[in-house]
């Protein structure tokens, strides 16, 4: 019987007799590579499951606190927790003390497993969160750890009957700006964002092989590079490092046919592919922040005529997606892309752009993006739930607008439009036009305080090998805006930079371009 509970995306392959297939790709703690199949990562995540009841005493409804990077250990952990009938609180790996502190407090962690190398922040946070009773170190070889324990421990488990209704997962927002909000997600949720986005649009394949960057922490990389392809009985790669220069030798090494990672990596890893083997190469997935056209058409370009999607290359599948509403809400496939737009609401879902007086508004106007579906935001004790959701519908603090055809077009964080001298511009499309330029390998677009115009646009620039900075270039990209976009939108202050800051899960920290370097 299906209870719509998140652990039967694992339990049902073993059930249907095909527990043989390959499920997960990795290293193991001896550094050795693994590979398990659907039926040996039930037997780790059961024996994990006897461990965290008889020897840390978690019982349903108890929040686990989960850091690691992507591992099959970690992937073991995670479906552990669901069978104890536990809430999963996955950190990113990078955090330190502090901000683990904040998560261990605000989610009343009392019980976590940590990967034994990012086992310092952890200790150091322990200090202050008297709470946190039980900690267990995995992808360890100590007798004392994880794997020593659960070895010790029988491969069946009778799994706790969760409810569809019952909170599995406590995800953090990553916080570009401000504190980390815990954002609760029901057994039903992780099952609708399986059933709405993936057969629809991504339509993935039994034999499929996924592979991507972002952290299982970020649930962008939980759905797309665990949880998804489980949809279809298809096989994830989970990587330690997956930074662009990793992340192709790794495609060509385990013949990867499905790839997630954010808009950031695909502009570096576009120059490299020449070097490696992408033949197995069927599908790209693009989410974090906005994909701009230069960087579809780049990608494009690269991969054509290398990779298993044919001579025309990939056309990059870009969806928005939030913490807050779990994974992917308005997306497009292959065949209805187009430059510039996010795509249309996912079935399941409903989207609109209302304006100041929460009215929808009509094609071509730009408002704040509201959507409804199954899945929406439910934040853990916070007062900014108010914020985020009215009647019924989510606002992801998102500027958008409809275009004729319906398609939702991306503007900006609605904290990032940049007004000045009376007009509203929106960065992201001027980092579009100045990334259709051959100098520029990355930019961030900002409003800088003026005292005449309120703000004046500011683009931070990172330039392609070969070119110079300096004042001549900075009116070269200019001109090339005021001839690409309306030329009020021209960045009036340009300043080079080696790299831009962004986040772990690749968005750029707009608000660190505001300041000088
Ligand atoms: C921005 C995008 C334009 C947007 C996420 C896929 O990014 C995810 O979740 P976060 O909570 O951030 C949400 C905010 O990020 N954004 C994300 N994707 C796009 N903007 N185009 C995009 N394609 O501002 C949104 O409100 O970190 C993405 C799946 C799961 C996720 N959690």
């Amino acid at each position: 019987e299906r209870l719509n509970c998140a652990h039967e995306l694992l339990d049902a392959w073993v059930e249907r007799g095909q527990g043989d297939r390959l499920c997960v790709q990795g290293f193991g703690v001896d550094g050795q590579p693994l590979r398990w199949s659907y039926a040996q990562l039930q037997a780790e995540a059961n024996r994990i499951a006897h461990v965290l009841v008889d020897e840390l005493g978690v019982v349903p409804g108890n929040r686990v606190l989960l850091r690691g990077a992507n591992t099959p250990a970690m992937a073991a952990c995670w479906f552990a927790v669901m069978k104890v009938g536990a809430i999963a609180v996955a950190t990113m790996p990078l955090l330190r003390a502090v901000e683990l502190e904040q998560i261990i407090q605000k989610a009343e962690i009392r019980h976590a497993l940590c990967d034994e190398r990012l086992a310092e922040e952890l200790s150091l946070a322990r200090e202050r969160c008297p709470g946190l009773t039980q900690a267990l170190l995995f992808h360890s070889a100590a007798p004392e750890g994880l794997e020593a324990r659960a070895a010790a421990k029988p491969a069946q488990f009778s799994t706790v009957d969760t409810a569809a209704e019952d909170c599995c997962i406590i995800a953090f927002t990553s916080g570009t700006t401000g504190q980390p909000k815990g954002t609760m997600h029901f057994h039903r949720d992780v099952m609708a964002i399986c059933r709405c986005w993936p057969p629809h649009l991504l339509r993935p394949q039994a034999d499929d092989v996924f592979i991507g960057s972002p952290p299982l922490a970020f649930t962008f990389g939980l759905g797309g590079l665990l949880l998804f392809p489980m949809t279809v009985g298809a096989s994830t790669v989970l990587l330690e490092k997956a930074s662009p220069e990793a992340l192709l030798p790794a495609v060509a090494r385990y013949g990867a046919s499905v790839m997630f990672t954010a808009p950031t990596s695909y502009r570096v890893m576009a120059p490299l592919l020449d070097q490696h083997d992408l033949s197995s190469l069927r599908k790209c997935v693009s989410a974090g922040e906005a994909l701009p056209a230069a960087t579809r058409q780049l990608w494009k370009e690269a991969t054509r005529g290398r990779t298993a999607a044919g001579e025309g290359g990939i056309e990059l599948i870009d969806g928005i997606g939030a913490t807050e509403l779990l994974h992917i809400f308005i997306s497009h496939d292959e065949a209805t892309a187009r430059p510039g737009a996010t795509g249309r609401p996912v079935p399941g879902y409903r989207a609109c752009v209302l304006g100041e007086e929460g009215q929808v508004l009509p094609p071509g106007q730009v408002g704040r993006l509201a959507v409804k579906g199954p899945t929406g935001c439910r934040y853990l004790a916070d007062e900014r739930q108010k914020n985020y959701v009215l009647n019924g519908w989510n606002l992801t603090g998102d500027a958008y607008l409809v275009d004729e055809k319906g398609f939702f077009v991306y503007q900006a964080r609605t904290d990032d439009m940049i007004i000045s001298g009376g007009y509203n511009i929106a960065g992201p499309e001027v980092e579009a036009a100045l990334l259709l330029h051959p100098a520029v390998a990355e930019c961030g677009v900002v409003g800088q305080a003026d005292e005449e115009r309120g703000q004046i646009v500011k683009a931070v620039v990172v330039l392609r090998p070969g070119f110079e900075a300096g004042p001549e270039l900075s009116k070269t990209l200019q001109d090339f805006v005021k001839a690409t976009i309306a030329p009020y939108k021209y960045p009036r202050a340009i300043e080079f930079r080696e790299r831009l800051p962004r986040t772990e899960t690749g968005k750029l920290q707009r608000f660190r371009l505001r300041q000088p370097a």
